[in-house]
Parts: structure tokens; C-alpha cells; sequence
């Protein structure tokens, strides 16, 4: 068993340990700094120098012949030189720092080999690898067409897993704004309607967005997808086609007849484009009823062209929006006479008195009769 005996170096700051023999103990290796701090860059290819370190040993021989060892990782050391490389290519995303504990041995043996060890600090630095990624794959926006401009519709965003300016990401709408009505805060992602939307001109726009980083060179990505869908509200008021609305209906006409059509066209959507009509300032005594739904009128009493011959009222079409539009209209209606009515003399009998000596020819009385109807041609005709 070797006896240590310490002794303190004058030439130096090593201590001299002597084995028992009187031969001059294998000392300890020593690195000149307390650790190391490094950057290598990232991806570079494997064996990437990265930095060398060396060990001091104050013995000569193999007491003083260095070997470098440390853990297995993503560096490696030559036990040699003391030179650390990558071992295969760096990702800076995956890991950014690194902590390598080298370890020098010599080769002494009296009393055996002696070592030191020394921590190798290794910051990856970023490169710009990585492409901006929108958090979704396409963004779906409901916006109502009278959507006040400047408005915000929506906050798109991409993220971008490299560093600093290579993360930094600017936005822009790269198609589907020809007409100028969405803005990109390119900064923020939000999205502005900044001109008036209209649902009866265009229902839906697609926006295709890019994003992009500040690298140098900047990476980008064009596949973000913006869906604006337009939503209906209601504008539009009913507009008849052709007014004023004008018809005919022979007295005779039965209960139910449809005498006229009644249509008015709203540019809205759904219910803001579904209509009831309405009759207006008809009364009881008006022998006509329209059906709200699809604007038929149809006689609902009895004509006489007799007692009247010309209606007027209004129509009036609202649509079901909230709130609702409307229109109005006027119409009329003429009854066509029927040959409904007899003739009828003035007075139910005739008196006269007539000389019996009066001429062949001597007008005798004038009959006459009425007919109700118009156009009607009388006809004198006599008794068989
Ligand atoms: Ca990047
Ligand atoms: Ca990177
Ligand atoms: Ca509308
Ligand atoms: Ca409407």
C-alpha cells in the first residue's frame, strides 16, 4: 500500500504527492478554465468543429499523456486533441443548450491514473429553418353585410419556431380582395372589412394569406385561407314589377275566379325575401280577396257590373325581415258587363186614344223600353 505524504509545490500550484518507493506521484490534470461557453450554429454538417479543449498536466510520460472522454451526446470529443465536434446535424428547435462534462484522464499508474473534469457549455444559435404555420388550415367568418367598415372580423396568427427576428411574422392578403374591401394588420393579423360588404352582390370571399418571417432570407407561407361569409340582412324592400295593376272580370265571374296576379320581387334571402300581400283600403263590400302568400286575387262575392263597374284599392307586399319592408301599389278593376239584364219598357202598360178615322200611318203611340246592359241593341218586334 503506498504511504501519501503532501508537500507543497514552490513552483507551482499543484501539491506533490510521493508514494511510499520516494517516486514523485502521478498529479492531476488541470483545466485552465473553471468552463467553457461556446455557440455553434444549427444545422451544420456532422463534425462541425466546435471547440477545442485542453487539459494541462504537470507529469511528463504517460503520467502526463492526456485522453478526452465525455458522455455520449450530440457532440463529440477526439480523445486526442481535445477537439469537440457534432456529432450529427444540430436542431436549435429540438435543443438550445447543451451541457458537456469532459473528463481528462492520464495514463499514470503510480499509484493509478488521474483525471479532471470540466463543463463545456454549448448554445446552438438559430438559423432561419422554420416556415411561419397558421394556428389553423382555414379560417371561417360570419359577417353581416351591413357590417360597419373598419370593423374587425377576425385575428388570424402564425407561429414560427426559430427565434427572435426568424420568428417574427408579418401578414398580408396575397388574393381574393380584388375589390379593396378587407385589410390585414400585418403586425397583429386582424382582419378589417374596410369597404361596405353587399350579400346580393358577392355571398362569400376567400382570402388567401401569407405569412411571413423577418430571416434574412424571410421564409414564408402562402396557404392561409380566410372564408368570409357574407350573411343577408334585410335592405331590400319588396319592388312591384309592373304597376299600377290593372284587370278585367266579366260580372259573371264565379266565386274563387283568379282574376289577377299580384307579384312583387325582393333581392334579400330567406325571410327577408318571403312576402305578404295585403289588400288596403278595400271594405267589407269588396268582392275581392287576395291570397297573402302568393298574390292571387280571386273574386269572393258576387259581381254586378250593374251596381259597380270600377274598383280601386291598394296592395301592399311586406317582407318578413326584422324589421320588415313593404311596398304598395295600386290597383283596379273593371267588370265587364254580361248580358245579365231584359229589356224593360217604361211603363208596364199604354193607353191610347186614336180617331177611327185616322189615316193609314198615323203614328199611334211611342214605347220605350230600357236595357240595363250596355250595348245593347233593341230590337222592335211584334206579337205573333
Ligand atoms: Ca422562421
Ligand atoms: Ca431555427
Ligand atoms: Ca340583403
Ligand atoms: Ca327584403
Amino acid at each position: 500500500l503506498a504511504r501519501k505524504v503532501n508537500t507543497a509545490c514552490a513552483m507551482c500550484s499543484y501539491s506533490t504527492e510521493f508514494c511510499a518507493n520516494g517516486e514523485a506521484a502521478n498529479r492531476h490534470p488541470h483545466f485552465p478554465q473553471y468552463n467553457y461557453q461556446v455557440q455553434v450554429a444549427e444545422n451544420q454538417p456532422p463534425g462541425t468543429s466546435v471547440i477545442s479543449i485542453l487539459a494541462e498536466d504537470p507529469d511528463g510520460g504517460d503520467a502526463g499523456r492526456l485522453g478526452y472522454t465525455a458522455a455520449r451526446s450530440a457532440f463529440e470529443i477526439d480523445p486526442r486533441s481535445g477537439l469537440i465536434t457534432t456529432r450529427g446535424i444540430v436542431d436549435r428547435e429540438t435543443n438550445e443548450r447543451y451541457t458537456l462534462l469532459v473528463e481528462a484522464s492520464d495514463q499514470g499508474r503510480e499509484p493509478g491514473p488521474r483525471s479532471a473534469t470540466v463543463s463545456v457549455h454549448i448554445t446552438v444559435l438559430d438559423e432561419n429553418d422554420n416556415v411561419p404555420q397558421f394556428s389553423q388550415k382555414r379560417y371561417v367568418v360570419a359577417v353581416r353585410e351591413d357590417v360597419r367598415p373598419h370593423s374587425e372580423i377576425l385575428r388570424v396568427s402564425a407561429s414560427d419556431q426559430d427565434k427572435d427576428v426568424n420568428s417574427a411574422v408579418h401578414y398580408n392578403i396575397i388574393s381574393g380582395n380584388s375589390r379593396g374591401q378587407f385589410a390585414i394588420d400585418s403586425v397583429t393579423g386582424e382582419i378589417q372589412v374596410v369597404a361596405p360588404l353587399d350579400f346580393e352582390t358577392e355571398r362569400e370571399y376567400t382570402l388567401r394569406l401569407r405569412a411571413q418571417d423577418n430571416g434574412r432570407p424571410p421564409l414564408s407561407n402562402n396557404t392561409g385561407i380566410v372564408s368570409v361569409q357574407v350573411t343577408d340582412v334585410n335592405d331590400n324592400p319588396p319592388i312591384f314589377v309592373s304597376t299600377p295593376f290593372q284587370a278585367t272580370v266579366l260580372e259573371s265571374a264565379p266565386i274563387g275566379h283568379s282574376i289577377l296576379h299580384i307579384q312583387a320581387i325582393d333581392t334579400d334571402s330567406g325571410d327577408n325575401a318571403r312576402l305578404e300581400y295585403r289588400l288596403t283600403g278595400t271594405g267589407t263590400d269588396t268582392p275581392f280577396v287576395i291570397n297573402a302568400a302568393t298574390g292571387w286575387v280571386t273574386v269572393s262575392s258576387e259581381l254586378d257590373r250593374e251596381s259597380v263597374e270600377h274598383y280601386f284599392f291598394g296592395v301592399d307586399a311586406r317582407d318578413y325581415g326584422m324589421p320588415p319592408l313593404s311596398a304598395t301599389a295600386s290597383v283596379t278593376i273593371t267588370v265587364m258587363d254580361v248580358n245579365d239584364n231584359r229589356p224593360e219598357f217604361l211603363q208596364k202598360e199604354y193607353f191610347v186614344r186614336l180617331n177611327e178615322d185616322a189615316a193609314v200611318g198615323t203614328s199611334v203611340v211611342s214605347v220605350t223600353a230600357v236595357d240595363r246592359d250596355v250595348n245593347t241593341l233593341m230590337v222592335p218586334c211584334r206579337e205573333q
